[in-house]
């Protein structure tokens, strides 16, 4: 595919195409099916990335959605044309009436309250809002920079410089929040739990967070949702494609 097709595919973005590798999958709309199409939500995408939560989100919303899956591993992500939309070229980003948004905690925050029929966001004067934003944020604001210093082995910094403290203190602090359940907000769900749930699966996978009961039952919750389900099996499938289109490229 050339720069110029993908060029053409971002044009047409909406004509529900197929295109080379750049795929536009147009998924059945469900609960949300009757809102005006206007209201439908680009989801730029990689599959087994941090887009995939973003994905379980919508899935869990009921949004009306479409993909422009992009194959990270012949880095169709660092295209001019998707760096023009974010010039970090990272999933996940959205595209929602004209605007372009990215960081997954901001999407997660912004989808909740565009659907607040599905429940999974506290509108701003209820009394759990601030607990739901303080989980959220923390989860970029600490869990995610202490993770990441993990796995790049960095020496650990003074405490009182780092933004999370120390790497046990960040966790234990997580781990009391969780520990009544069954969701961070009580008997309520919300979004943070799907994405404190798919991170939790991932790190704890990769070796980089222990498997505490806690942690594992949560985990365990949010991925036995049908919404995890379906996006994972999907994801398996394009995952192994995309492998395939790279390895057909390897000489
Ligand atoms: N700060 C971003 C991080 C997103 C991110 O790191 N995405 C990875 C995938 S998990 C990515 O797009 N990497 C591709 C690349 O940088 O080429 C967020 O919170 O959404």
């Amino acid at each position: 595919m050339t720069r110029g097709s993908i060029r053409k595919y971002f044009d047409q973005y909406d004509n529900n195409c197929q295109v080379g590798s750049v795929i536009m999958l147009v998924l059945p709309l469900s609960r949300s099916q009757t809102m005006n199409t206007d209201n439908r939500i680009t989801l730029f995408y990689s599959p087994q990335t941090r887009a995939s939560g973003i994905r379980v989100i919508l899935e869990e919303l009921g949004a009306p959605y479409d993909l422009t899956v992009m194959n990270m591993k012949i880095g169709e992500n660092r295209e001019s044309e998707f760096l023009a939309v974010n010039p970090l070229g990272k999933v996940p980003t959205i595209r929602h009436h004209g605007s372009v948004i990215t960081e997954q905690v901001a999407i997660a925050i912004y989808l909740g309250d565009l659907f607040p029929e599905a429940g999974l966001a506290p509108p701003v004067n209820d009394p759990q809002r601030g607990t739901y934003l303080r989980w959220l944020v923390y989860y970029a604001a600490c869990f995610e920079p202490a993770v990441m210093d993990k796995f790049a082995q960095h020496e650990p910094s003074d405490p009182i410089q780092s933004v999370y403290g120390d790497f046990d203190s960040m966790l234990r602090t997580l781990e009391t929040a969780l520990a009544d359940g069954p969701w961070i907000l009580g008997e309520r769900m919300s979004v943070a739990d799907v994405l404190w749930g798919i991170a939790l699966n991932w790190t704890m996978m990769f070796k980089l967070v222990p498997e505490r009961p806690v942690f594992r039952e949560f985990a365990d919750r949010v991925t036995a949702r049908p919404a995890f389900i379906k996006v994972a099996k999907e994801d398996e499938r394009l995952a192994a494609e995309h492998q395939a289109v790279a390895d057909q490229r390897t000489p």
